[in-house]
């Protein structure tokens, strides 16, 4: 199909996930256009239940977007979170070791009110898009070329935010030979429900348990989000409510296991769990946010963070090429952005290490385990490092 429709635009953003509204919606602020091109409807990235637990730098982002005012009434204040193992448990607070806490709101609320502001300011988002190509990313002159049902697309832009998610056509774009990707695997995967019945605690509990790991989360005071550890070779179907429920109370401490309340689960899903990085994340004008760039798995709640801090720099460099003609932001985006996102990484993997259950697992490691737990439960020092990086590491 020839080209039936040309335009322009300052930013092309491929995805319109949370990275991608954000950035797009910050960037509203500011004056500067920008067009987002999604794949799937409304509706599908809506259904998607991902993560719950937000940083003070991704709530301070939700302010400066102008979109902060429902998830200030309805988020849940978290100052601290439970960790159990065997029959023990203790509690790290994030306010007495950092001064800060976290947010408890899910995704699909950020993502509902990003969509809501980008209408209501008239912002162009382009659902159900198919064949994104980017071209001449690596010249002055970029663009974009898609296809919906009627017509093939062009739109000629000066920069592009690959915000696409792990799966997405940006990173790919990338040459080969400038691309390096680091990755690493895990044997197991989350089993998660989402349930209308209250949350067992008023805080989170990541539980060790010699069953593997579970988490306790919610999205509010009558929606429970529950985990647990599952083979890699499950399929959702294959586990009734039932066995669900009866699993997660083997694998949470008795006193918790007593007062939960059980219920028919809304959602039932598997996610596979995997550490991700590709360097760099800048490619002439392309820029690369969020899961396009990097996966965590989910344990710490650093995924949904890590974009936001991608789309901070990504925002302010920017911000900073149009309003003072000075393109030293996106200089430094890809250094910048790395080098939080390593940090995040390595803590999602060092407590992903700490809570699971691994198939090859000896009893030496689990003994480390153990050690590693007590150390954690007794000594102020390493539960403000796990603090320090539970609330957000500074931007
Ligand atoms: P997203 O959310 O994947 O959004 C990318 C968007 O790009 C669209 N897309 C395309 N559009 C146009 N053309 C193409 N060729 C396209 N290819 C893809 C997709 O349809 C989608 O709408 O990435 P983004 O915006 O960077 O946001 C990142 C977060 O979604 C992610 O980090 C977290 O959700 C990760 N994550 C979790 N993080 C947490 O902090 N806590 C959690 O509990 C948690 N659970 C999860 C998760 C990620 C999961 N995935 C990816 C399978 C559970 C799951 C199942
Ligand atoms: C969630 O509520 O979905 C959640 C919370 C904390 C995590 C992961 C997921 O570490």
């Amino acid at each position: 199909m020839a080209v039936t429709d040309q335009s322009e635009t300052q930013v092309v953003i491929i995805g319109g996930g949370p990275s991608g509204l954000l950035l797009s919606q910050l960037l509203h602020t500011r004056g500067i256009d920008s067009i987002v091109l999604e794949r799937k409807t409304k509706d599908y990235v809506l259904g998607r239940i991902r993560a719950g637990v937000l940083e003070r730098g991704l709530v301070d982002l939700m302010h400066e977007a102008g979109v902060a005012d429902r998830m200030q009434s309805e988020g849940l204040v978290h100052d601290g979170t439970l960790i159990s193992y065997g029959d023990k448990m203790f509690r790290i607070s994030f306010g007495e070791l950092t001064g800060h806490s976290v947010l408890v709101y899910g995704q699909t609320e950020v993502t509902r009110d990003l969509y809501a502001a980008r209408e209501t300011a008239d912002g162009k988002i382009v659902f159900e898009v198919e064949d994104v190509t980017i071209q001449g990313a690596d010249t002055d002159a970029p663009f974009v070329t898609y296809r919906t049902d009627d017509a093939e697309h062009r739109v000629d832009c000066a920069f592009i935010a690959g915000c696409d998610g792990f799966h997405g056509v940006s990173r790919q774009t990338i040459p080969s030979e400038v691309r390096r990707e680091y990755e690493k695997v895990y044997p197991f995967g989350w089993l998660g429900v989402l349930s209308r019945t209250p949350p067992v605690n008023h805080e989170l509990i990541y539980a060790n348990s010699e069953r593997g790991f579970a988490l306790c989360s919610m999205r509010n005071e009558q929606l429970s989000r529950y985990y647990i550890q599952c083979d890699i070779t499950d399929r959702p179907e294959d586990w009734s409510d039932d066995a669900f429920w009866a699993e997660l109370k083997r694998r949470i401490p008795a006193d918790q296991a007593d007062k939960l309340v059980t219920g028919p689960t809304i959602e039932k899903s598997i996610a596979p769990l995997r550490s991700f990085v590709t360097e760099p994340m800048r490619w002439g004008r392309l820029f690369l946010c969020g899961d396009a760039a990097h996966i965590v798995p989910p344990t710490g709640a650093k995924g949904l963070n890590t974009a936001a801090s991608d789309v901070h720099y990504l925002y302010n460099g920017l911000r900073q090429f149009y309003e003072n003609d000075d393109p030293a932001g996106l200089d430094a985006y890809s250094q910048k952005a790395l080098a939080r996102v390593w940090k995040a990484e390595r803590f999602s993997w060092w407590f992903s290490s700490l809570m699971h259950r691994y198939p090859d697992q000896t009893t030496f490691d689990h003994k480390m385990q153990v050690a590693e737990l007590e150390f954690l439960r007794s000594s102020r020092s390493a539960q403000q490092a796990m603090a320090e990086n539970y609330v957000g590491l500074p931007y």
